[in-house]
């Protein structure tokens, strides 16, 4: 393939934030010079502002964020801005609407996705309901937020939905966990013909082995919503070290099959970004990147990842979405 038969789907957003790679960067993703771009107390109550989603919206940007409380409680908060950089996030808590008590009963909510699908935005997030599953949500104006019936039987986390239907299902990819701090994970792929009911499950992807890419040998999660390619479904996803300190989060990138999403035609050995800033580094979980969004431009071919930082903080990184496939094909291991 050359570079210029790349075709990458979505609508242009050419006022996406932006900043060229610093001179001298040899990397193929490269940080805000402003990170991080969501402080941890952004809003009065809030302990700490991570693993957060943000999307195109209206003539600006709307987000559903993570905002854990100085009670130590998880939270999502709505907040909405113009250039996506600088956010105003409700100090109230985002609250559902929910038909039926037994799934509407809030527990607990954290690392949201949203993904824009024909006509409404869909929230899915780490749900409490007997410990954690996926819980499913749809607004059109991210004032009322409909809760459906939750995807999965608990324990699952990291549920990522593909921003079309796929063999005329709704499909999303999630990851089968324990109550706890999960040491193992692979990811998943599900359909559902109407949200309600997910089924067809299908294996994607295995932590790697320790000896090819020790960044992600202990579990992986998907992390934004994926991306239509010509190459396939760019998919950035977090992968997992288990050090002599603890869990170590990075993320990287692979290639899905567009047709059959559960079939891996690329992953990468090499990370494209691993905690290595103070505030990556430092905060209530040190040693953590954890994308959980990106807003991308197909024309320029940028995209700008939104991760959470050590649990605390959100960061923004940027890459060329050409780059990042010719990095995940050259540097396979598969
Ligand atoms: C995972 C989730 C994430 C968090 C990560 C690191 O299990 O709880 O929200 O970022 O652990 O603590």
């Amino acid at each position: 393939m050359s570079k210029s038969d790349l075709i990458i789907k979505g609508d242009s957003l050419p006022g996406m934030p932006w900043e060229d790679r610093p001179q001298g960067c040899k990397e193929v993703m490269w940080r805000f010079s402003k990170n991080p771009v969501i402080p941890r107390n952004i809003i009065p109550t809030s302990n700490s502002v991570f693993n957060s989603a943000v999307v195109p919206f209206k003539d600006g940007y709307a987000g559903v964020f993570r905002c854990d409380d100085t009670n130590r409680r998880m939270r999502l908060h709505v907040g909405f801005s113009k250039d996506a950089i600088h956010w105003d996030i409700k100090e109230t808590k985002l609250e559902f609407v929910c038909d039926d008590q037994e799934i509407g009963n809030f527990v607990y909510a954290y690392d949201p996705r949203v993904c824009f699908i024909e006509d409404r935005y869909y929230v899915t997030w780490c749900n409490g309901y007997h410990g954690p599953t996926i819980g499913v949500a749809y607004t059109f104006d991210f004032e009322t937020f409909h809760q459906l019936e939750n995807a999965y039987l608990p324990f699952n986390r990291n549920g990522v939905m593909f921003p079309r239907k796929i063999n005329g299902n709704y499909a999303m990819l999630s990851r089968p966990s324990d109550n706890g701090h999960t040491p193992f994970g692979d990811i998943f792929y599900s359909e559902s013909p109407d949200m309600c009911f997910w089924g067809k499950h299908r294996h994607v992807m295995s932590p790697a082995p320790f000896e090819d890419s020790a960044w992600q040998c202990t579990k992986i999660g998907a992390g934004p919503i994926p991306i239509e390619t010509s190459e396939g479904w760019l998919l950035i996803y977090h992968g997992v070290l288990h050090s002599c300190n603890g869990f170590v989060y990075s993320f990287g990138s692979a290639l899905l099959d567009l047709d059959q999403p559960w079939k891996v035609k690329f992953r990468s050995g090499p990370y494209l970004l691993s905690p290595q800033k103070d505030y990556e580094c430092m905060g209530d979980v040190p040693n953590v990147v954890f994308p959980c969004a990106a807003l991308h431009d197909p024309e320029s071919k940028r995209i700008a990842v939104y991760y959470g930082c050590a649990d605390t903080v959100t960061g923004l990184a940027f890459g060329y979405i050409d780059e990042i496939i010719e990095f995940t094909k050259k540097h396979s291991i598969i």
